[in-house]
């Protein structure tokens, strides 16, 4: 019995230093120390030894039964330990490795324009107005003093919704509403979408941006809107562009005009850019017509008032060389990238 005690703890030492996880070493336990297990055997064994055997083997078997135990459990500490650093390992972060880029977006062209427009008017106290996409006839036409008859409002000019509403063709409606709305001095620019029923190519696009300005006041002249345009131009393509007004017509502005720059490419010589004229063409503009100011219910015995529109996608051409309109909404990234 002696000599099978000294085996049993030889081998399960043995086999407890080979075992390399914790349910291995439990199941080792269960074998040699669980209720079936051989050291449980002899110690039950023990109870038809006489009792001086039985007290010699006893404590022998005890002495085996605690060392195994021992055994056990350091070694269930050891793979405990050893399975923690194996996931603590495999879990590692490394806080020093630096972070995956992230792409920031921008501001389409567009946006950037209407924002560098609407600064400089800011500059000289204009407030920026929004308004509907879709007008009613009325505030798009009837109100601007568009003749009955004006091509403007031809079916194949104008996207119809209904007989009495429209996508806008220009942003002046925002302005009529604040005409309406608002006792002078008035003092708005209108940036935003519009809609015309033109074929794409390289300089049309049935959907585009303009901003659109008025300003209502007692004693405004001619003068204010040159001054005010002037200005304009200075601070969007360089102090050195000189400005010229040829009369033009527009129903809602009486007189109205053309402003034209000298060229900011070549100074006036005549280039690509001016098409050789050394003049370049930038917006539109007048006296707001009589009519116009009646529908907003001014006294126009006591207040005057100047307008004026630009095409937003011609100011970004110009200023950047984009020699196609239709770049701005294919999205393509090799061109977005480019501003
Ligand atoms: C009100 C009164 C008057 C707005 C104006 C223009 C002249 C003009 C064009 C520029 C290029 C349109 O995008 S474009 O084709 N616009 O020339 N627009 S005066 O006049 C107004 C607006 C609102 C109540």
């Amino acid at each position: 019995m002696q000599q099978k005690i000294s085996e049993l703890l030889d081998s399960a030492k043995l086999q407890i230093e080979s075992a390399k996880d914790e349910a291995s070493i439990e199941q080792l336990r269960v074998a040699y120390l669980g209720k079936k297990g051989e050291i449980t055997a002899i110690l039950k064994s023990m109870k038809d030894l006489a009792p001086e055997e039985r007290k010699a083997l006893g404590a022998k078997a005890n002495e085996a039964r605690a060392t195994i135990e021992n055994l056990i459990s350091s070694a269930k500490d050891t793979a405990k330990e050893a399975a923690k650093s194996i996931r603590f390992a495999a879990e590692k972060i490394d806080v020093t490795e630096p972070a995956k880029a992230i792409s920031l977006g921008k501001k389409h062209m567009i946006t950037q324009t209407i924002e560098e427009i609407s600064e400089i008017f800011a500059s000289m106290g204009y407030s920026v107005t929004e308004g509907p996409e879709v007008e009613t006839v009325f505030h798009n036409f009837d109100a601007l003093n568009a003749a009955p008859n004006h091509p403007s409002r031809d079916l194949t000019d104008t996207f119809y919704i209904t007989e009495d509403t429209l996508l806008r063709t220009q942003t002046s409606p925002v302005q009529v509403r604040t005409l309406q709305s608002t006792k002078p001095p008035i003092k708005v620019i209108s940036p935003g979408r519009c809609f015309r029923a033109d074929s794409p190519d390289a300089t049309h696009s049935p959907m585009f941006h303009q901003v659109e300005g008025l300003l209502v006041d007692e004693g405004v002249t001619m003068a204010d809107l040159k001054g005010t345009l002037d200005y304009f131009a200075k601070k969007m393509f360089g102090a050195d562009v000189v400005t010229k007004f040829r009369p033009h017509f527009f129903p809602f502005t009486e007189p109205s005009a053309e402003m034209d720059m000298s060229c900011f490419k070549c100074g006036g010589k005549g280039c690509r850019v001016c098409k050789g004229s050394g003049w370049i063409e930038i917006l539109g503009c007048g006296m707001v017509h009589p009519n116009v100011l009646e529908v907003g219910g001014i006294d126009t015995e006591k207040y005057t008032g100047f307008a004026f529109g630009m095409g937003v996608e011609r100011i970004a051409m110009l200023k950047h060389g984009i020699e196609d309109i239709r770049l701005f909404y294919e999205n393509d990234l090799r061109f977005v990238n480019q501003f």
